[in-house]
């Protein structure tokens, strides 16, 4: 643990090309939670595309937009009973409100050299970028000239910064533009700033269907105000500007300062007469850091980095990485050349990517973390609750980022405080309830419009699903305060939405209307449906949020008659049930599926993120698990691929794992490493890191497992920093696939249990500590006392 820094010193990732990128699919992203940049890394005529989390279409939702809803609940219901699916499905779309709004880009910079693009020597054209200190760096040489452009976005210095260098004194010759798809305005300053104004639309103009019913919106909110502006700072020559551009002459260095805000000021106010004043945001920001030069600047920023990213490190080759541009890399991956550094890297790459996108204080990281060029960009880049938001935080606890996952707790409460008035308005219900998609404003309602397919736009049990990662932060960080004063009440109150949500039939509880999100069911009848009831995801979702509740309740020592009734509810959940191919049953009843390879393979829930079901608990039902996999095959989109690495690794079968994470790569991954679903999605990139921690380390259970999944491929290695549930710090080292050393670092103290592939000896227990079971030749339980802040250290007998 203490070697961190050293190691990750020694062994910078790099993704480097030598050539600009073709499109944004090839550009490269900085971020510092806030403020996002992709970077073309073009010669001549430079492209920095720009991203403000916070700039979003719209304002505060209605909370009762479709104040009808309510009284098709029970005709849906009535209809699902008997069979009238249509039926079902018609009067669903009556209980849908409006979709959510758009994530949206904030404009670009455009550098332009006086050269032409003949005289560049294509041979010394470089790009990259450092994910190891998060910086961009883009050199070439022109008429025997070198130019460079480095590039980073500070999080303690709240702006991007971009300085330009050339070899020979005052051969800088350039003019910075700015632009942006929306209307706008642009101008420079007294002071030369050169400055972007622009409004965000009021709300989704893309409406290409007439809508079946007008929703009651708020019109009074004319939409969010954004800017942003660039402050150049020359060293030799001159600046002088034209009314909507700077001109540098003859300089040899030029840092260019980019500051930007916008004028949203939290989920419930209007970002236009409620909203912040962004100038002066913008203007405190920039003059904040110019109290700083470059150097300084970036001293910082590094260091407020690695602070985070130094935490982790994994090496599973001792070989450098080959000296081949990222791209060529891949091409080589893709067809079958072994690269474990480059397997390291987009490990690593996941981690980076949620450090320069989610921070404290900021929103969660989107559909695309926060870049985004679009202003329609695909699935409105929002927050899509029946996997996709899930799956960007899974890494963040495990991967030692506990940090980065505190946007996403508050913007879950957030969405409590609009879901208790969704659960009350569509279903006069109590609790909160999530739909499938949020947005900044934390919009919780079905969503569709009337014209959406309930199979995505009426799925509502974001709630309890939501309520794990409230509940699993508390397993990783065991602080007893935030169980109590946060999550508890949160995940009560979401129970309390599904104890209303279940009916009864035939002594079970069960959910109608049920969608398995978003699969399309062969009724024996003959015909297709999307809607049900009690689809095994439903139920295992249900049952995952009562476990957690009954398990932290007595962590507290509270709500006993609550508890007991959860028990008793619990126990009448609809069970899970294996079906004829072996497989995990996914609907009421074992249909067969439209689409057998289907992206989604929600019916495994509970087997990850939930933990019902384990080879190590019952392998009927893993079993199950695993042909259910293999039916759906190893195909999908990334985010599919990526959710199936974690699966396998939940299986212990490392080899199956190891080739999600390869097909993942192969057939999903673009030449900048984002994940593509396509288009680009970031949730394959944190969902493929999460895969990996789960490869190495597993704490779901009651142990806390070392090398759970270690595929043959990854035949030695070592990883420091990863966490478990427990507050635990672990170090590892292994060979021929069998764990040597470890180090475990007690955060809080308390019992550390481990399961283990082959007996280890402890040092520094407190107690002699006991092999409480060899459970198999190849599995151990060691149990023993830890004192807070020691590390114990294992060695393989
Ligand atoms: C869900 C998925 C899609 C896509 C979208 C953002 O609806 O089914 O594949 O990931 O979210």
């Amino acid at each position: 643990m203490n070697a961190a820094s050293l190691i990750a010193q020694q062994k910078d990732y790099v993704l480097w090309y030598d050539k600009p990128a073709k499109d944004w699919n090839e550009a490269l992203p900085i971020g510092n939670g806030r403020l996002g940049a992709m970077i073309f890394g073009r010669a001549g005529e430079e492209l920095i595309q720009l991203n403000e989390q916070t700039l979003w279409t719209g304002g505060p939702v209605n909370q009762n937009p479709n104040p009808n809803s309510q009284k098709f609940l029970q005709p849906v219901r009535d209809a699902l009973f008997k069979d009238s699916i249509q039926e079902a499905v018609r009067l669903l779309k009556k209980m849908q409100g409006p979709n959510t709004q758009m994530y949206q880009p904030l404009g670009d910079i455009i550098i332009k050299h006086k050269f032409k693009n003949v005289e560049l020597d294509s041979s010394t054209y470089y790009r990259s970028l450092n994910i190891s200190n998060a910086t961009a760096l883009n050199q070439y040489t022109v008429s025997g000239i070198k130019y460079s452009r480095e590039i980073f976005s500070s999080a303690p210095g709240q702006v991007i910064v971009i300085k330009l260098t050339a070899s020979k004194p005052g051969s800088l010759n350039f003019t910075v533009d700015v632009n942006h798809e929306l209307r706008y305005t642009k101008k420079v300053t007294g002071d030369k700033q050169l400055l972007l104004i622009g409004k965000a639309r009021i709300a989704d103009d893309e409406r290409r269907n007439p809508r079946p019913f007008i929703f009651q919106e708020e019109t009074s909110c004319k939409g969010m105000r954004f800017q942003f502006r660039v402050k150049p700072v020359l060293t030799g020559g001159q600046l002088n500007t034209t009314d909507s551009s700077l001109v540098i002459n003859n300089a040899t260095e030029v840092i260019l300062y980019v500051s930007a805000a916008t004028s949203f000021n939290g989920y419930d106010k209007c970002p236009d007469k409620d909203g912040k004043d962004e100038n002066a945001l913008a203007v405190a920001y920039l003059n904040n850091a110019l109290k700083k030069n470059f150097r300084q600047l970036k001293a910082d920023h590094i260091k407020d980095y690695k602070k985070y990213f130094n935490r982790l490190d994994l090496s599973l080759t001792a070989r450098p990485a080959p000296g081949l541009p990222t791209d060529k890399r891949l091409a080589n991956y893709k067809a079958g050349t072994k690269d474990l550094s480059l397997e390291e890297m987009y490990f690593q790459y996941g981690r980076y990517l949620l450090i320069s996108s989610s921070r404290p204080g900021g929103m969660p990281a989107n559909l695309q973390g926060i870049w985004n060029n679009n202003i329609r960009p695909s699935w409105r880049s929002n927050y899509t609750t029946n996997i996709n938001l899930q799956m960007n935080y899974w890494l963040a606890e495990m991967c030692n980022l506990s940090e980065m996952n505190q946007p996403l707790i508050d913007h879950i409460k957030r969405m409590a405080l609009n879901g208790t008035a969704t659960a009350k308005n569509y279903y006069n219900m109590k609790g909160w309830a999530v739909h499938h998609n949020s947005d900044i404003w934390a919009q919780t309602n079905p969503v569709g419009e009337g014209n959406g397919d309930p199979k995505w736009a009426n799925w509502s049990l974001g709630s309890p699903w939501l309520s794990q990662h409230l509940y699993e932060r508390y397993r990783f960080t065991n602080d007893k305060n935030y169980l109590r004063e946060v999550a508890y009440p949160l995940m009560r109150s979401a129970a309390e939405f599904c104890l209303e949500w279940l009916v009864e039939k035939d002594g079970k509880l069960l959910t109608a209307p049920s969608t398995s999100p978003e699969n399309v069911y062969i009724h024996p009848n003959g015909f297709k449906g999307t809607v049900t009831i009690a689809s095994a995801m439903d139920m295992e979702i249900i049952h995952d949020l009562f476990t957690n509740i009954i398990e932290a309740a007595g962590i507290l020592k509270t709500d006993e008659t609550f508890v007991k009734s959860l028990k008793e509810k619990r126990s009448l959940l609809n069970p899970l049930k294996i079906g004829k191919k072996g497989n995990l049953v996914e609907w009421y009843d074992d249909w067969e599926d439209e689409d057998p390879r289907h992206r989604h393979v929600s019916q495994l829930f509970g087997l990850h993120p939930g933990r019902q079901i384990s080879p190590l608990l019952d392998t009927a039902f893993s079993n199950a698990a695993i042909n259910t996999l293999l039916n759906r095959g190893d195909g999908g989109t990334g985010w599919s691929m990526a959710w199936k690495i974690n699966f396998w690794a939940r299986l212990l079968d490392g080899d199956h794992a190891y080739k999600m994470l390869q097909e993942l790569l192969k057939k999903s991954t673009l030449n900048n490493l984002f994940d593509t679903h396509p288009p680009f999605q970031i949730d394959g990139n944190f969902g493929g890191t999460s895969g990996v921690a789960e490869m190495l380390l597993q704490s779901h259970l009651s142990e806390i497992q070392l090398l759970p999944a270690l595929p043959a491929a990854w035949e030695q290695g070592h990883v420091m920093g990863l966490v478990a549930r427990g507050n635990f710090e672990i170090e590892m080292w292994w060979n021929n696939g069998r764990l040597t050393k470890a180090f475990i670092l007690s955060r809080n103290g308390g019992v550390c249990s481990l399961r283990t592939n082959n007996p280890v000896s402890i040092k520094g227990a407190l107690n002699k500590t006991k092999v409480v079971k060899q459970l198999s030749q190849d599995q151990y339980l060691f149990s023993f006392k830890t004192v807070a802040g020691k590390i114990y250290e294992l060695s393989s007998n």
